[in-house]
């Protein structure tokens, strides 16, 4: 039976969230453009012996592009969070990703990802622990698609983390 998982990823522009996908789904770092609206990618992989495919939606992160977003939350199984751990902005922002994701998805997993690890980190690991501890976000991963630390981890704990929820809240494959 086929496992799909709807999987967003979220965060302002800039934060590298379209470098996050390319290096998972090609493996490869290379020029981004910026993302218009939303793009779309696929990637297949193994959990415990069954394969899964994410589907994972890669949110443009400029204010022009918020109005069309919450329609592309609906259905989502997992969010991955993104900020720039070198860009406080980009952190202090989550709330309103949060939200949106809420709002149009209701009570998914959320993962927290710290990008760009290979720079200076601005952001203090307190406010990340207080940000998790208020809005009951259990997951933190901090990735460098740069340098290719953590982006299979990432998406490998979203999609267990969705299957996790889906499969116990409804008995049923997530699809
Ligand atoms: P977005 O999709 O969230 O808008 P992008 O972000 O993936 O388009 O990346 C925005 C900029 O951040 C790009 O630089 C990109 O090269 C850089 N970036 C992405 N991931 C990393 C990383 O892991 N480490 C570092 N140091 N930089 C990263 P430009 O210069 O093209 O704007
Ligand atoms: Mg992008």
């Amino acid at each position: 039976m086929a496992v799909i998982v709807k999987v967003l990823v979220e965060g302002d522009g800039g934060v590298g969230k379209t470098s996050l996908v390319r290096r998972y789904c090609d493996g490869n770092y290379t020029d981004t453009k910026m993302t218009i609206g939303v793009a779309f990618d696929k990637k297949t992989l193994e959990i415990d012996g069954e394969n899964v495919t994410l589907m994972i939606w890669d949110f443009g992160g400029e204010e022009r592009f918020r109005e069309i977003l919450p329609d592309f939350c609906k259905g989502a199984h997992v969010a991955l969070l993104v900020y720039d751990v070198s860009r406080i902005e980009s952190f202090l922002n989550l709330k309103e990703w949060l939200l949106l994701t809420r709002n149009n998805a209701g009570d998914i997993p959320v993962i927290l990802v710290g990008s760009k690890c290979d720079l200076e980190r601005r952001v203090s690991v307190e406010d990340v622990a207080d940000f998790m501890e208020k809005y009951g976000v259990a997951h933190h991963v901090e990735t460098s698609a740069k340098n290719n630390v953590n982006v299979g981890a990432a998406f490998e704990l979203a999609a267990r983390e969705a299957i996790k929820k889906f499969k116990v809240a409804e008995n049923v494959v997530v699809q």
